[in-house]
């Protein structure tokens, strides 16, 4: 058996926790692979909502066996509460999430880094999520992390150790902050996290790709948000490209499959960084208002734009995409005409690529087609689309050359529709 794999194709917030949710059903087993509580997946099912950081989207589907993987960073209090939340909720995860021992730690000083690096940026900050992300994955690299499996070895030495490192830059930096309650609920989470199953889950994954069971590994972020191919350094810092799958699990890039690409049937953007194809207008207004689009970690308002095919065919490229899922579709039910960026002008040349640095200059081309007008949340099947609608499909199929597999026409489980 394979590892499918579903990733978000723009900056992120595409829907990939509600395709993950559609998913599951069709797999044994959901993993996630890098990220760590940035990420917020938010899914709605019969008239509930949960929002999702660390733990993978499968975990509502019956007694599946969900994975976080070696390439995912864990907040030990953030993962305490938003576990605690789902048990009372009655999803209890003891027995059925695996966690990588090789996952990083997010100590409570790496929060304290995060903003001390953020305010020394003033005007050029990132606009991160404020978790840590960054200096955590920034200590796994230059060897300094701690990890899920020093838990059960010689844990509190280590986490002195690393404290004392993170205490003296933030001083350096002359930075003020309050670790006694940080470090109370950290030391709490970490007590938590031995209750469940703490993995070698390189081995677990290839041995159940061998007794044939399947499994789909879950992103987080988004393809533009990549550390390596993303708009740098407005990115977040792990691999959340399709190879990040190989990395954060374990698994040969021969054993991958399936590539499943989410994109939003616009584009929205949250923190600082270029966006080419953003609507400081009314239209963005509309778009924002009509997609609800604030961020399900931080509430902050996400910026909004057309869709740029630029970039998702350069996305598409970087991770294989075998197949497109669009997803809010409805949001552009009121429309009079949907703009689709088919090319980009940079020093008044048309360029269909995307280049090395779109941080100014980048002036987008559109392409218009007739907006459908009509409402679209209540259909079940693809024979009831409009026909502008199936235009717009067959247009964006054509730009991309992949199909479109499942198109979302609003927030629930039930509003999925499956092409083909
Ligand atoms: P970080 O915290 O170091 O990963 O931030 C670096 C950049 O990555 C962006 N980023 C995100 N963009 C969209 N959605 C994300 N997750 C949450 C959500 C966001 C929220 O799903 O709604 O609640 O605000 C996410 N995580 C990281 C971030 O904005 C920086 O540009
Ligand atoms: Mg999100």
């Amino acid at each position: 058996m394979k590892v499918d794999v579903l990733l978000g194709l723009q900056w992120g917030d595409e829907g990939k926790g509600k395709v993950v949710d559609v998913l599951t059903p069709n797999y044994d087993v959901v993993a996630r692979f890098q990220g760590g509580p940035n990420a917020g997946h938010t899914l709605e099912f019969e008239g509930q909502k949960y929002v999702l950081r660390s733990i993978p989207s499968g975990i509502f589907q019956g007694d599946k066996v969900n994975i976080i993987g070696n390439g995912v960073v864990i907040d030990p209090a953030l993962f305490k509460a938003e576990a605690e939340a789902l048990a009372a909720s009655g999803h209890d995860l003891k027995k059925r999430l695996h966690i990588s021992k090789k996952a990083h730690l997010i100590l409570p000083t790496h929060r304290f880094l995060d903003a001390a690096y953020e305010a020394a940026k003033g005007d050029a900050k990132v606009g991160t999520t404020g978790k840590g992300i960054g200096p955590t994955y920034t200590d796994k690299i230059s060897r300094n992390g701690v990890r899920v499996g020093d838990i059960l070895h010689d844990f509190d030495v280590k986490y002195a150790k690393a404290k004392a490192r993170h205490e003296q830059i933030l001083k350096s930096l002359n930075f003020t902050y309050d670790l006694a309650v940080a470090e109370k609920e950290w030391l709490e989470g970490i007590e938590y996290l031995k209750q469940f199953e703490l993995v070698d889950s390189e081995h677990e994954i290839n041995r159940l790709l061998d007794d044939e069971k399947s499994i789909l590994a879950e992103g987080a972020q988004g393809t533009m948000l990549d550390i390596d191919f993303g708009s740098y350094p407005f990115v977040t810092s792990s691999n959340t490209i399709c190879a990040g799958a190989c990395t954060g699990l374990g698994v040969a890039p021969r054993r991958i499959g399936e590539v499943y690409g989410i994109f939003k049937a616009y584009c929205t953007r949250v923190g600082s960084g270029p966006f080419p194809t953003e609507l400081e207008n009314e239209t963005g207004d509309k778009l924002c208002e009509f997609g609800h689009e604030f961020g399900s970690v931080t509430g902050r308002k996400r910026r909004c734009g057309w869709v740029d095919l630029v970039a998702l065919k350069y996305a598409i490229m970087v991770n294989g995409v075998t197949q497109l899922i669009m997803m809010k579709s409805d949001v552009l039910d009121t429309f009079d005409t949907i703009s689709a960026c088919v090319a980009y002008e940079v020093d008044g040349k048309e360029i269909d690529y995307f280049p090395y640095d779109i941080t100014e200059g980048v002036k987008p081309i559109y392409a218009e087609l007739p907006g459908w007008k009509c409402d679209m949340t209540k259909m079940t099947s693809e024979d009831e689309f409009p026909e502008e609608f199936n235009n717009y499909l067959a247009f964006l199929e054509e730009e991309t050359g992949v199909p479109i597999k499942i198109v979302s026409v609003g927030p629930d489980r039930e509003q999925t529709i499956i092409r083909y």
